[in-house]
């Protein structure tokens, strides 16, 4: 099945007969398979007027926050589901507690965290971010967490680690994508030490002053708001500092579509489809310019000195 281009987002109403029209032409929710590219603007308050349920705080560009609900009820976590509103379901029985992070490789001091550890050593901020979707949209989200350089300098990068790798947890009990065998689990993830070190990246426990939600990836996820979400690694069990670039769940499952650096790019299409606009969630269904790293091109763009911002990497 051809995939339905994100030039194609649509008000909801329109996007409603074009569904009945491709059920009539038979065509499920199974043609979602291929992979972050599907955009599934089935969701009630997605695209629709602006709604952050009397939170008016906006990111530094001015951007009212997405709605708590739209935050908490339209996800991609394909351990649970390839479609975005079924994850919240599915995951509300995810376990969460008792919850470790095993800290290992080339650091002078290994260590695994329990989740109380964490939030007793590590003081956590609140950091408005945009989270842009690879797929083509994305959303402004208050999140709670710390900046992922504190831990890393708990344990101490030797001078041979070059990368750090990411793994989320794998529970067959709650995850029912793990048991088809579409994708080989666990999802992985991975930055490069500069990348991980930077300030902006943070490891999140919290959205909108609450414990994440396991659809949000609790009790712990990576988030880097200058990259395309999957870089966002959720509900992580494994760090390790390594000195190769490490296998990464979409990089690996394709290579051409998505690059182990996805930095946020609007002159670099996906093969697919345009990455030049973006509908914001929340913020109704107009296209707005993506900008460049996200909009964080001053903070992040010297780490790519030298490398061609022009080419898919
Ligand atoms: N383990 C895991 N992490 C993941 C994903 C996933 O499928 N599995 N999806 C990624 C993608 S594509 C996006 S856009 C963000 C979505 O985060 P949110 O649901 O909290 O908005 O999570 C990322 N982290
Ligand atoms: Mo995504």
């Amino acid at each position: 099945m051809k995939p339905i281009p994100s030039s194609e987002i649509t008000p909801e109403h329109i996007y409603r007969s074009r569904r009945k029209f491709l059920k009539a032409l038979g065509f499920t929710a199974a043609g979602t398979v291929l992979a972050a590219c599907g955009i599934d603007t089935d969701f009630p308050e997605a695209n629709q007027a602006e709604t952050n349920e009397g939170d008016l705080r906006t990111d530094e560009l001015g951007r009212a926050l997405t709605d708590y609900t739209s935050v908490i009820g339209y996800n991609n976590y394909y351990e649970f589901d390839l479609g975005k509103t079924a994850v919240a379901p599915l995951a509300r029985d995810f376990p969460v507690s008792p919850w470790t992070i095993e800290v290992s490789g080339l650091v002078n001091n290994p260590r695994t965290f329990a989740m109380e550890d964490i939030y007793q050593l590590f003081e956590e901020e609140e950091r408005i971010y945009r989270m842009r979707c690879v797929e083509g949209w994305s959303m402004v989200i208050p999140w709670l967490g710390f900046p992922l350089s504190k831990l890393l300098e708990m344990v101490e990068p030797t001078v041979d680690a070059k990368y750090v790798y990411f793994e989320t947890a794998v529970d067959e009990e709650t995850m029912p994508v793990i048991k088809r065998g579409l994708f080989q689990f666990p999802y992985t993830e991975g930055l490069r030490l500069d990348e991980a070190m930077h300030d902006l990246t943070i490891l999140s426990t919290g959205l909108y002053g609450e414990r994440l939600m396991p659809q949000n990836g609790a009790p712990i996820r990576l988030v880097v708001p200058w990259k395309y979400g999957f870089k966002s690694i959720k509900s992580i069990v494994k760090i390790k500092l390594v000195d190769r670039q490490p296998y990464t769940f979409w990089n690996n499952y394709a290579p051409q579509e998505y690059g182990f650096y996805s930095n946020v790019n609007p002159d670099v299409p996906h093969p697919r489809w345009s990455q030049a606009t973006e509908v914001i969630i929340g913020h109704g269904p107009k296209r707005v310019p993506t900008l460049m790293f996200n909009g964080y091109e001053e903070e992040v763009a010297s780490m790519y000195a030298g490398m061609d911002l022009t080419k898919f990497f």
